[in-house]
């Protein structure tokens, strides 16, 4: 092998790919997937749907412990990676950190005032790690930080909202950083500790758990490209084996749940992931599908396939990391193996699919270098924005709304009709935009009738939808450039006062637009007729 040239050697290998099984196999199912869109026109494309969401429906809002609560060593709190992070300067613009963020850990009841006024029937937060346990091992146990989630938690109730638990949206206590994160395999056992604390002490009451927010941010911008902390920059190797912990982590954590409280508490349990929907660049070009279908396996697939299909890695995966690691002159590939006993741990290890979703990017085939190693390069494609959807307040996040039906479609094919809960869909506008947020309101109105078609026409078994988020809150590496509330948030004034954007309006007469209920359907189908001929009339 070494003395044939390396064009060659690409060649060899990539002929080798394609005629396995796998990938083959697997394209045929997309080409099915994606074959009732593929013919679509722009205009079928937009035309706005008149239905109505399942009985039961459940809507919400979204926020995160570090970007919201601030008091980041209040009553004993342990510091996370993200304060380590955030208090060196010139980390984030403006050297703005969560320190004080929109300081909810005193601001229980207006954070309940806006939810109530919203009239969500859920509340997505996460639980600050580090709050809980200071050093994020369950001796150092602050009782203060249990308070407070029970008081949230309890009060959600009260009002008559679900609370939608993460247990880890990226704030790890900084003491098990010490112990190198998610790189060090005792953070399973580690994990679990902190996770079985939570269902032993919240569990009565919270029925609906995420393990890991985006376990894919924390591999790759945490551990490849080093942008988030823990700030590693080791694009070939960490974000692999940090995802096979994370799976691995995650896994034990659902099993923990089912063994030990799930008979007497009865909730259920997933992770949230996150997808981008990636359209090929030409559908009828036979690579350029390919390369679609193995962006999303790359992204999505990396941690769905195990957990919702048969306990390992997606074939596209293992084929080009595979190939890529010995075209190195690696012995082993970069991307680990599970052994047979760890699949079957792992596989089924979800009660729901929670996704988060917010953009599309159109992905072409390219073959891209082998050195320096990196998880990017081993995808073989290159990814541009959706040029004719607009633009928004952040840099390749456009508006794209078509693609979340077909996210949703790709999601009940390739993981067999789960029942779905979007766990996180939203858009930034700059942080000067303090009410007429239309901009949002399009977005919302446009995704949310993805959805719905999804549901409606598609049969997905869409159960939920998260708006992200609540109010303005630190948005990580944009500091508070940019806001995703419904509600804005005054940085500048130490009371943090909250009012609502143009947007909660909207959001808070959801059950009118997107009736979920047979007295309303009525009203929508009104006006749905009134619509469709105004619509006409136009043509
Ligand atoms: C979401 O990620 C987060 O889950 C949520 O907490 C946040 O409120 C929301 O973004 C808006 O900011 O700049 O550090 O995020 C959405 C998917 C994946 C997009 C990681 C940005 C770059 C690293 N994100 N990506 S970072």
């Amino acid at each position: 092998m070494a003395a044939v040239p390396l064009v060659l050697r690409v060649l060899v290998t990539t002929r080798h790919m394609w005629t396995h099984r796998g990938p083959l196999q697997h394209l045929n199912g997309y080409i099915l997937r994606l074959g009732k869109f593929s013919h679509q026109s722009k205009f079928q494309r937009k035309m706005y749907h008149y239905g109505t969401f399942p009985q039961g429906f459940s809507w919400g809002v979204s926020s995160s412990a570090y970007q919201i609560e601030g008091a980041w060593n209040a009553d004993r709190k342990g510091p996370s990676i993200w304060d380590t992070f955030t208090q060196k300067p010139g980390s984030i613009p403006g050297n703005s950190s969560g320190d004080v963020a929109c300081d909810s850990y005193h601001r229980l009841e207006e954070d309940f005032y806006m939810l109530r006024a919203l009239r969500v029937k859920s509340y997505r937060f996460s639980l600050s790690w580090s709050r809980i346990f200071p050093n994020g091992r369950h001796p150092s146990l602050s009782q203060n930080g249990v308070d407070y989630y029970n008081r949230l938690i309890d009060g959600l109730l009260a009002y008559n909202i679900t609370p939608m638990v993460t247990l880890y949206h990226w704030d790890l206590p900084q003491a098990l950083q010490d112990l190198g994160g998610w790189e060090n395999i005792d953070m399973i056992n580690i994990f679990n500790e902190f996770c079985d604390f939570c269902f032993a002490t919240f569990g009565d009451r919270v029925k609906f758990w995420m393990t890991f927010n985006q376990p894919h941010t924390i591999a790759w911008s945490g551990y490849g490209l080093g942008e988030i902390p823990p700030n590693v920059k080791n694009p070939g190797i960490a974000p692999y084996r940090v995802a096979h912990n994370l799976i691995k982590a995650h896994a034990k954590v659902y099993h923990t749940y089912d063994d030990k409280y799930r008979a007497s508490q009865g909730g259920l349990i997933s992770i949230a992931l996150n997808a981008d929907w990636i359209e090929p660049k030409d559908v009828n070009i036979f690579r350029e599908v390919l390369a679609a279908d193995r962006a999303l396996q790359f992204k999505l697939g990396w941690f769905a396939h195990p957990i919702f299909k048969n306990g390992d890695y997606p074939d596209a995966m293992k084929w080009q990391v595979g190939n890529k690691s010995e075209l190195q002159g690696l012995s082993n590939s970069r991307l680990p193996a599970f052994t047979e006993q760890e699949k079957s741990f792992i596989r089924g290890t979800a009660d729901m699919f929670c996704v988060n979703h917010y953009t599309t990017q159109i992905a072409r085939h390219a073959t891209l270098r082998l050195s320096p190693q990196s998880y990017k390069y081993d995808h073989d494609l290159l990814e541009a924005e959706e040029s004719g959807s607009p633009s928004t307040a952040i840099t390749n996040q456009r508006a794209v709304a078509w693609g979340l039906r077909r996210l949703l479609n790709w999601i009940k094919e390739e993981y067999g009709d789960p029942e779905i809960y979007i766990t996180e869909n939203g858009v930034a506008t700059d942080s000067k935009t303090t009410w007429d947020d239309t901009g949002r309101v399009f977005y919302y109105k446009t995704y949310i009738d993805e959805a719905l078609k999804a549901s409606d026409i598609d049969g997905v078994k869409v159960k939920g939808y998260i708006a992200t988020s609540l109010m303005d809150s630190f948005e990580w590496l944009n500091g508070y450039k940019v806001g995703f509330g419904l509600h804005h948030v005054d940085f500048t004034n130490p009371n943090r006062p909250r009012t609502p954007k143009y947007s909660a309006h909207f959001y808070f007469r959801k059950d009118f637009i997107w009736s979920v209920s047979t007295s309303r359907w009525k009203r929508s189908q009104y006006l749905g007729q009134v619509c469709s001929h105004s619509s006409q009339s136009v043509q």
